[in-house]
């Protein structure tokens, strides 16, 4: 069962946590969200209702929030590469960046 990927190709945080899916290599579902459509917008208000975007589901958990996707995607589906480095002190110097580009770029 492949992962179900909500969100909008014009939206940053998804852009985000689609590099993640592209660098894994990963099979997904794209369920683009558009604010009109009634039927999707619930959909994504049941596993997330501050309807934000990405959001991701995964053989029935949700994952919610680009960076935690991120991780979540580097942690269970990571090859022989790593987005976040193992080393702790690497790991935080990673997290430091993508919260300055999330809050202040
Ligand atoms: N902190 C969230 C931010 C998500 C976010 O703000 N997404 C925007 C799109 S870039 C969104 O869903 N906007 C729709 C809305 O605010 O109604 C994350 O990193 O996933």
């Amino acid at each position: 069962m492949s992962i179900t990927f909500y969100g909008h190709h014009f939206s940053s945080y998804c852009q985000k946590a689609l590099i993640a899916f592209y660098e894994h290599e990963l099979d997904f579902t794209f369920r683009e969200i558009d604010f009109q459509n009634e039927e999707i917008m619930q959909e994504l208000g049941a596993l997330w209702p501050i309807k934000k975007m990405p959001v991701i589901v995964d053989q029935g958990r949700s994952v919610i929030e680009s960076s935690i996707i991120v991780e979540y995607v580097d942690e269970k589906y990571h090859g022989d590469s790593r987005l976040v480095p193992q080393d702790a002190d690497s790991a935080l110097d990673t997290r430091f960046m993508d919260r300055f580009f999330d809050n202040y770029v």
